[in-house]
C-alpha cells in the first residue's frame, strides 16, 4: 500500500469538511456571503481559462502586454540568477514571458494542486533546459516552507492575474505581510492588479455576451450539489455582476429568481425571491491607493508599469526592511 495514502486521504477529507463547513455558515449568514475560493474545482478552473479568453475579459491579454513589453525593465530591477516564487499556478504563459526575457536561475511555483504543478513543471523543465523547476505543493495564502536549493538566491516573489484582488482589503494587507516573511528581506514581489476604469467596461467584463461568467459562477451551486449532497435547482438562481462604487469592487452574486428552500447537508435553508448569495468580490485599485496597501504592509513600491489605456498595471515592490 503507497504510505501516503491515509496522509492524502485525510487532508482530502478535511477540505472536504472545510468546504461542508463554510458552506453551511455561508447559507446561514445575512446577506449570504460565500469564499470565491470555491469556484476553482476541475470545471470551474476550465470555466475560468475561458474567461481569461473573452473579448470582453480584458485583464490577462492586458497582463500579458504589459509584462511582455516591459520585460526588459522588469529584468533591469531584479537580481542576476534569482529565484522567481510564483504565488499560486495557473497557465505559464505569464510566467514564461518572465523566464524568456530575464535572468532567472530557478522557479518556485506554490500552489495546493500537486498534480498539476507536476505536469506545467515537466513542461518547463523541457523548454527552460538551464532552468531549477521546484514545485511547492501547499496553500500560498499560509505560511510555507521554500525549497532549501534557493536559500541563497535573491528572491522575487510573482503574484500576477489581480488575484490580490479577490481578497478583502484586510485579508490582501495579511497576504502581503506573509509573503514578506517567507521571501526574507531583500526580496522583490511583482504584482499584478487591475484599475479602476469605466464602470460600463467593468460591467461588461462581468457580465459577458456569451455567458460563461454566469457558468463559472454557477458553477459553484454545481459543486455543492456534487460533493455536499445539495438539491440547489440551477434554473431558480441566475447571475449577476454589479460595480460597487463606494467599494472599489465589482460583486458576483447567485440570486434567487423565487422563494424557494434548498437543502444542503441535510440542513435547509430558506431564499426570498431576490435574495443574493455574494460569491466574489473583485477589487480594483488606483495606482495610489495600492502603493499604500502595499506600504501598510511591508513593501516598499519600486516601479509600476500600465498599459496605454491604464486598464490594468504590474507593480515591483521591494521588501522593507
Ligand atoms: C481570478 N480573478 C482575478 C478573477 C477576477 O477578475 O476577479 C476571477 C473572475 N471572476 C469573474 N471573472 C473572473
Amino acid at each position: 500500500m503507497n504510505v501516503h495514502a491515509p496522509l492524502a486521504l485525510s487532508l482530502l477529507n478535511a477540505s472536504a469538511s472545510a468546504f461542508a463547513a463554510d458552506v453551511a455558515e455561508a447559507l446561514s449568514q445575512h446577506p449570504k456571503k460565500l469564499s470565491p475560493k470555491y469556484f476553482y474545482d476541475e470545471a470551474g478552473s476550465e470555466l475560468f481559462e475561458q474567461i481569461t479568453r473573452l473579448p470582453e475579459y480584458y485583464p490577462t491579454r492586458t497582463e500579458l502586454g504589459i509584462l511582455r513589453s516591459r520585460g526588459k525593465d522588469i529584468n533591469a530591477i531584479i537580481p542576476k540568477n534569482a529565484a522567481l516564487i510564483e504565488f499560486g499556478a495557473g497557465a505559464t504563459t505569464k510566467v514564461r514571458l518572465l523566464l524568456d526575457e530575464c535572468d532567472v536561475g530557478a522557479y518556485a511555483p506554490v500552489d495546493i494542486s500537486g498534480d498539476f504543478l507536476q505536469a506545467q513543471a515537466a513542461e518547463l523543465r523541457k523548454d527552460f533546459p538551464g532552468l531549477k523547476v521546484l514545485p511547492v505543493n501547499a496553500d500560498f495564502t499560509a505560511p510555507f516552507d521554500l525549497p532549501g536549493d534557493i536559500r541563497m538566491m535573491p528572491k522575487v516573489g510573482f503574484f500576477p492575474g489581480s488575484t490580490l484582488g479577490n481578497f478583502e482589503p484586510h485579508e490582501a494587507c495579511a497576504f502581503l505581510r506573509s509573503a514578506r516573511a517567507i521571501l526574507g528581506k531583500d526580496a522583490l514581489m511583482l504584482i499584478g492588479i487591475d484599475l479602476e476604469k469605466d464602470e460600463k467596461l467593468l460591467h461588461a467584463a462581468y457580465n459577458d455576451a456569451a455567458g460563461v461568467t454566469g457558468k463559472f459562477n454557477m458553477n459553484v451551486l454545481v459543486r455543492i450539489n456534487r460533493e455536499l449532497g445539495g438539491d440547489f435547482d440551477l434554473s431558480a438562481f441566475t447571475h449577476r455582476a454589479i460595480y460597487n462604487k463606494e467599494r472599489h469592487r465589482i460583486e458576483m452574486h447567485l440570486i434567487a429568481r423565487k422563494p424557494q428552500t434548498v437543502h444542503v447537508l441535510g440542513r435547509s435553508f430558506a431564499f426570498r425571491a431576490g435574495e443574493s448569495i455574494h460569491t466574489e468580490s473583485s477589487y480594483k485599485y488606483s495606482i495610489e491607493r495600492f502603493a499604500a496597501l502595499a506600504r501598510g504592509s511591508g513593501w516598499e513600491p519600486k516601479a509600476s508599469w500600465t498599459d496605454a489605456d491604464k486598464h490594468f498595471s504590474v507593480h515591483a515592490l521591494m521588501a522593507v526592511e
